[in-house]
């Protein structure tokens, strides 16, 4: 082909424009109609609904908690490369690369449509971004001798306010997300937790703290833009035996229980981060589901969030007396937005996928054989209770320490059943029994120490804990799907 290199350029940046300009103008559209309406958000979360779950298994384990900056990241860089391609298009099949800029916002609007939860307006954004591609890659392409001088005017009029919606597009995207309207005073419980206990936290510089600090409780969710509920115009449907609707204020005037209760995720890898604590204030699920009434034949619980998520918990478990909650605090606060704002579901003892739904808006009482949810759709297990786990926080993995005595501790959770022991092993010697810290009840998790006299060399330290049935944690290492990983930390240290 005899083209310049510098047209080519200027074919392909013709196209990056538009695609940018388009996107742009939908982020500013999407800050009236909603964060889950941007195109890059709706087209994000059909590619996580349809990612098999091996690849998100393994999206999860190697960019942990970025994951969805990567996703985001991947489809931007996907945009860019096609688009470049389609402004060069434009220099010889220039209708073609117009209907196909256009097309790229029709897949966006079929995205949206595609979102369970969807309303009209999500459509919007990228309706907007198909006329705007649409007009820009014209504007920009279009070959000048094709153009009389007064519509070149208008060409150059309409470039310029694209430019400038653009830019207020982009300026929406930097501004803060506004702060959560109505935020509702919680009540006192009517159950309070009891005081942590004295020697709770062991305060060992390095070791996970027993109440996590907000900024660093973990966070899994499918949700791309966090669903951003107002709790003065929130409900929630419990569909039983009979339908229930409630009200913030329904829920808040009926008494409530406060609980330690650590959540920890099934995608835990051995020693790995997603498990944290917190002190949960909510209603309790059992008493709720019996005022609704339990349908003969009612064996799972599915519970449905605002962006369609659902999660099917076994009623036996919620029924069996544990504290199962409908949550609206944590840590003496209302929910914050990312934790599920106004509620959410917390059930001791089982990992978050078939029990703590976020953004909580429904409650059906029905049966596995006749419904599934999110996760068990996509082939794991329907009952998950949280296997026994321990890690090693301190020392480091590869620490380089000085003979003589030397604090190894870390925490061990075997939920509702709990943590009778913890033991060490440093080689291949006798596995030794370390301290636990107290807890406040079965359904957190335990901090653990021990004193190790280093000798020097190079050392594997293993840590295994035993829960209250008597079971220890297998040697075997399976990994996190179907039902939850099992092996035993270890890490090595240097000691000179
Ligand atoms: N609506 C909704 N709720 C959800 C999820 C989700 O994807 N969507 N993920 C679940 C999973 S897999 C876990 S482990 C917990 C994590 O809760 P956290 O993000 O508050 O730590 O939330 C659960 N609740
Ligand atoms: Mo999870």
């Amino acid at each position: 082909m005899s083209r310049k290199p510098h047209h080519v350029i200027r074919a392909a940046s013709a196209g990056l424009l538009s695609v940018a300009a388009a996107l742009a103008v939908a982020e500013f559209v999407a800050r009236f109609t909603g964060g889950q309406s941007s195109p890059v958000v709706t087209i994000g979360s059909v590619a996580i609904d349809l990612t098999p779950t091996p690849v998100k298994e393994f999206a999860v384990r190697t960019f942990g908690t970025a994951d969805k900056a990567v996703l985001v990241g991947g489809i931007l860089l996907v945009l860019m490369a096609v688009s470049a391609g389609l402004g060069i298009l434009a220099t010889h099949q220039h209708g073609l690369a117009v209907a196909a800029v256009a097309g790229l916002g029709v897949l966006g609007m079929l995205a949206a449509a595609t979102r369970p939860a969807m309303v009209a307006t999500d459509l919007l954004p990228a309706l907007v971004a198909a006329l705007v591609g649409a007009f820009t890659l014209t504007a920009l392409t279009r070959p000048a001798a094709e153009v009389a001088p007064g519509r070149r005017r208008a060409l150059r009029a309409g470039l310029g306010v694209v430019a400038l919606a653009s830019l207020g597009g982009l300026a929406t995207r930097l501004l803060p997300v506004e702060p959560l309207r109505a935020r509702f005073a919680l009540p006192r419980p009517a159950s309070p937790a009891r005081p942590l206990p004295p020697g709770t936290d062991l305060r060992i510089p390095g070791l996970t703290p027993f109440t996590t600090p907000k900024a660093d409780f973990y966070r899994v969710d499918t949700a791309l833009s966090v669903p951003r509920l107002d709790a003065a115009t929130w409900t929630l449907r419990v569909i039983g035996a009979s339908t229930i609707e409630l009200t913030m204020a329904d829920v808040l005037r009926r008494g409530l229980i406060e609980r330690d209760i650590t959540l920890t995720c099934v995608s835990n890898e051995v020693g790995g981060p997603y498990a944290s604590h917190a002190r949960w204030l909510g209603l309790p699920l059992a008493t709720l589901l019996r005022e609704a009434g339990l349908p003969p034949g009612a064996d799972q619980l599915l519970s449905r969030s605002a962006d369609g998520w659902t999660a099917g918990t076994p009623l036996a478990t919620i029924m069996d007396g544990r504290d199962a909650m409908l949550a609206v605090g944590m840590n003496g606060e209302p929910l914050p937005a990312e934790r599920g704002h106004p509620a959410r579901l917390v059930v001791p003892g089982l990992y978050g996928y078939v029990s703590a739904t976020k953004w909580l808006v429904e409650l059906h009482l029905t049966r596995y054989d006749r419904r599934q949810a999110y996760w068990t759709e996509r082939g794991w297990a329907t009952d998950a209770p949280i296997k026994t786990a321990s890690r090693i926080d301190v020392p480091a993995p590869l620490a380089a320490l000085r003979p003589g005595p030397v604090t190894v501790a870390g925490v061990a959770w075997a939920q509702h059943r709990g943590v009778a022991s913890v033991e060490v092993r440093v080689g291949e010697n006798p596995w030794q029994r370390v301290r636990l810290a107290a807890t406040p009840s079965a359904d957190t998790w335990v901090q653990w120490s021990w004193t190790w006299q280093a000798t020097p060399g190079t050392h594997t330290l293993q840590v295994r804990a035993t829960d209250t049935t008597g079971r220890t944690q297998p040697p075997a290492r399976v990994p996190p799907f179907p039902d939850g990983a099992t092996g035993r930390h270890s890490i090595v240290v240097t000691v000179a």
